[in-house]
């Protein structure tokens, strides 16, 4: 079987499309506009683009977007006065601060001191707790889009076979819970992989959806999955440089071989990625009408 590929650019446009007619719709009848800003501390060139991704999406909503960059050696009290004050002013709804920090700061410290009611990353402990308990809040952009390319892919996943590879904060842990529960996308029985799983590759014949987040590029093999599983490959993995200078991506699946066996498979780039920075549009849409009570 030959996969269908879901275009996470597609589905990512479609939801835009709903975004900026909401967001007109509340700047025209309450006179309110989103605020975001983000923050990012240093020069790493992927983060750098993917920031740079968020305020252009967010400017093309009619979101107010702040772009924040730091010097690599700022110090953690300076990265927490900052967030303090966007904590404080009401333009901004939405405060984001780019994933990894230089090693000198404490990223716990950091993201505990942003105001859950601004916590467009669902990264506050406060936010995950909720999230655990299926109550209302920011549900972690990267886990938020999976479960929409699954729904607007018609991949039924109740009682479906999950299996989750990688147990990171950002995706791993936040996807293995959300599928398990109770809700939308949900109702599926989850397998969470990670590096002292014994025998992986049995584990992932056994999905009817595999999940891989791992950041190893092509981990996962054709002789990994089973015929017709649903394939989200969340790495995005730069494995290289073009002779022009620009990266060359590899997803932790072999794409090539995999989508031979898969139904249905996400391609890298332009498969969560550009969903993860919708749902950040998303979040951040939320967060402007928690602000102003209107949910
Ligand atoms: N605070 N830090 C915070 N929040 C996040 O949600 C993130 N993440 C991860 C890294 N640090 C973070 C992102 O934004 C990963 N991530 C992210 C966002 C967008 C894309 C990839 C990772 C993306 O748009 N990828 C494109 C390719 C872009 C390129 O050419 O590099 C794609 O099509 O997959």
């Amino acid at each position: 079987m030959a996969a269908k590929i879901i275009s996470g650019t597609e589905v990512a446009k479609a939801i835009r499309e709903e975004l900026k007619v909401e967001v007109a719709e509340l700047t025209a009848k309450h006179g309110i506009v989103p605020g975001l800003v983000t923050i990012l501390v240093g020069e790493d060139p992927a983060s750098q683009s993917y920031v740079a991704a968020k305020n252009k999406s967010a400017h093309a909503l009619g979101i107010h977007s702040e772009q924040v960059t730091l010097d690599v050696g700022t110090s953690e009290a300076d990265l927490l006065a900052l967030v303090n004050k966007y904590n404080n002013d009401p333009k901004i709804n939405g405060i984001l601060v780019q994933l990894p920090l230089p090693k000198h700061i404490n990223e716990a410290n950091v993201l505990y001191a942003i105001d859950p009611d601004k916590d467009v990353d669902g990264f506050h402990p406060v936010n995950v707790g909720k999230m655990v308990l299926g109550e209302q809040c920011f549900l972690p952009c990267t886990p938020h889009g999976i479960l929409e390319l699954l729904t607007r892919s018609g991949v039924e996943t109740s009682g479906a076979e999950v299996v989750v590879v990688g147990r990171s904060n950002i995706v791993g842990k936040p996807i293995a819970n959300l599928m398990l529960q109770k809700r939308p996308a949900g109702n599926a029985t989850v397998t969470l992989c990670h590096t002292r799983t014994k025998d992986m590759a049995a584990h992932c014949r056994r999905a009817d959806i595999l999940i891989a987040a791992v950041g190893v590029p092509k981990m996962i093999t054709a002789d990994m999955v089973k015929e017709g599983v649903a394939v989200i490959d969340v790495g995005v993995n730069r494995i290289g440089m073009s002779a022009s200078g620009k990266a060359i991506l590899a997803g932790d699946v072999d794409f090539e071989t995999v989508k031979e066996k898969a139904s249905c498979i996400t391609p890298v780039p332009g498969g969560v990625g550009p969903m993860t920075i919708t749902m950040l549009m998303k979040n951040t849409v939320q967060a402007a009408k928690m602000a102003a009570k209107l949910i």
